[in-house]
């Protein structure tokens, strides 16, 4: 008999209100069904976001000090469980385990990083232009959040967007993807652990046209913060926007890596290695454009196919393993589609381009590392995001073009550039268009104290992690308090 997962609705674990459910397998090995989970609907989510409203009326009176006090303690809880999540993880989605070991820590750092926010969460006080009236900002929580999460990093986005909400007062709804729920099970099971108080954070399992959808509806929710794709993410900012409903965007990316004549080429071959095929390609932080100048191009090139073919492909949780499989079959259909598309565009297979068999008894969605020559910016290949292991190469012949080409796409969330030269890098960090830019660093690894997003079609605007997080999940409101016992009119309302 499969383990029955549950829901986590107003302190209970609950089964759907259907008794519907669906199963979670583990990509390395489909063979193998981690469990059975609640494939819920509207009448759980009603559920779900009635427990979170009726908490909200207490938990926006907690000091922002306890709020965090107890955020630390998840942390702590997050550290002691963390190679049990990690297995937990690296089981439903194949990362390997020194990724889902780094997943896992991102949130642990997230949560002492928020926890110490407890205890700042600033506002401003400033002059007022009248005498005897005092004038300050401070911040107020918006309400029951919707936190609807993909499944690449199964603990640290939720917690990404989860501790901030909570530390500035909010109520939330999680509703994680389908093919990572167990992770967010361990997750809800620890806040429980650690004192969250019933009705403060819920959990509801299923599918995003279904339980998403009806998060992203209902009219009690009043902020949704969505990581995903472009496509979802345009739908979501649709059923808000209907709504006047405040949402938070976190999309696709199409991250590229520049590498100038310059370039220490040691460093920039692993940072590629490292950005395009870490994770298997499916982070939206991958790099999946390698801009090469073409002075070096044929050396790093032969440097980078050598080493891709030499990485270990199978089941993460063997430690011996670089990568694991891809999330599902669809993904998996997905890459070897682009992977056509590629060829007939006319770009040149250099490696990879087929699925990997990883032996008879692991049946999962295994694929090559991919890597693309003679691949010109308007390709397809070169301008939609694949999220997989396929890295294609464009030559330039200067920097300005390589620049050029890094902007030519409609995302903008990392990039990398690789000089020596000091007045070249001060310049990609102005010119390029992305939230984020390494000099001399792959295009992954950010750093939860930075503010964490991207330009153009990869969000709307918002930043998560860092300070900046604190504007997603908090109303601003300013306060005027006069203490001259008459009344002062403004100076608008005063001129001669
Ligand atoms: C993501 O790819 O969805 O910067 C998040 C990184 C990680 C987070 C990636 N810290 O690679």
């Amino acid at each position: 008999m499969a383990d029955r997962f549950k829901n986590f609705i107003d302190g209970k674990w609950v089964e759907a209100k259907s008794g519907k459910t669906f199963d979670n397998r583990n990509p390395a090995n489909r063979n193998d069904l981690i469990g059975l989970f609640p494939a819920s609907g509207q009448q759980d989510v009603d559920d779900a976001v009635r427990s979170a409203k009726h908490a909200f009326a207490k938990w926006r009176l907690v000091p922002a000090p306890k709020r965090g006090e107890m955020l630390y303690r998840v942390g702590e809880l997050l550290r002691q469980h963390k190679e049990e999540i990690a297995r937990i993880m690296t089981r439903e989605m194949g990362k390997i385990l020194k990724e889902t070991r780094g997943d896992v820590q991102e949130g642990i750092d997230t949560a002492f990083y928020t926890a110490g926010e407890g205890r700042r969460l600033f506002g401003e006080t400033t002059a007022s232009e009248l005498p005897d009236k005092f004038a300050m900002s401070v911040r107020a929580p918006v309400g029951v959040c919707a936190l609807i999460t993909p499944w690449n990093f199964p603990m640290a986005i939720p917690t990404w967007k989860l501790f901030p909400a909570l530390l500035c007062g909010n109520t939330a709804v999680l509703k994680p993807a389908e093919d990572t729920p167990h992770t967010a099970v361990k997750l809800l099971e620890i806040l429980e652990e650690a004192g969250i108080p019933v009705g403060v954070v819920n959990l509801v399992h299923g599918r995003g046209e279904e339980a998403g959808a009806a998060l992203a509806r209902h009219s009690d929710v009043k902020l949704v913060s969505f990581t995903g794709s472009a496509a979802v993410g345009r739908e979501i900012a649709s059923a808000c926007g209907e709504n006047l409903k405040r949402v938070s965007l976190e999309l696709g990316g199409k991250n590229a890596q520049i590498v100038m004549e310059d370039a220490d080429l040691n460093l920039a071959l692993e940072g590629a290695l490292w950005g395009a095929f870490g994770t298997t390609g499916q982070r939206c932080t991958a790099t999946s454009r390698l801009i090469l100048h073409r002075d070096i191009k044929p050396k790093l090139t032969d440097m980078l196919v050598a080493r891709a073919e030499k990485i270990k492909i199978g089941d993460g949780l063997d430690e011996s393993v670089e990568t694991g499989p891809l999330i599902n079959q669809p993904a998996r259909e997905k890459v070897h589609r682009y992977v056509q598309i590629g060829k007939q565009e006319g770009a040149r297979l250099l490696t990879g381009g087929e699925i990997y068999e990883a032996g008879k008894w692991i049946d999962g969605y295994f694929y090559r590392p991919t890597i693309f020559d003679q691949v010109t910016p308007s390709m397809r290949i070169a301008q939609e995001e694949i999220f997989g292991p396929v890295l294609s190469i464009i030559e330039v012949k200067s920097f300005e073009e390589a620049i050029e080409v890094l902007n030519g796409t409609a995302y903008g969330l990392s990039s990398s550039i690789y000089t020596n030269d000091v007045a070249r890098a001060f310049r990609a960090m102005r010119d390029i268009e992305a939230g984020i830019t390494y000099v001399n660093g792959p295009t992954i690894g950010a750093e939860v104290h930075l503010p964490f997003g991207g330009v153009k079609d990869t969000g709307n605007g918002h930043r998560e992690a860092g300070t900046t997080v604190y504007d997603i999940f908090s109303e601003w409101k300013s306060i005027y308090v006069d203490y001259s016992g008459k009344l002062q009119k403004a100076q608008i309302d005063n001129a001669e």
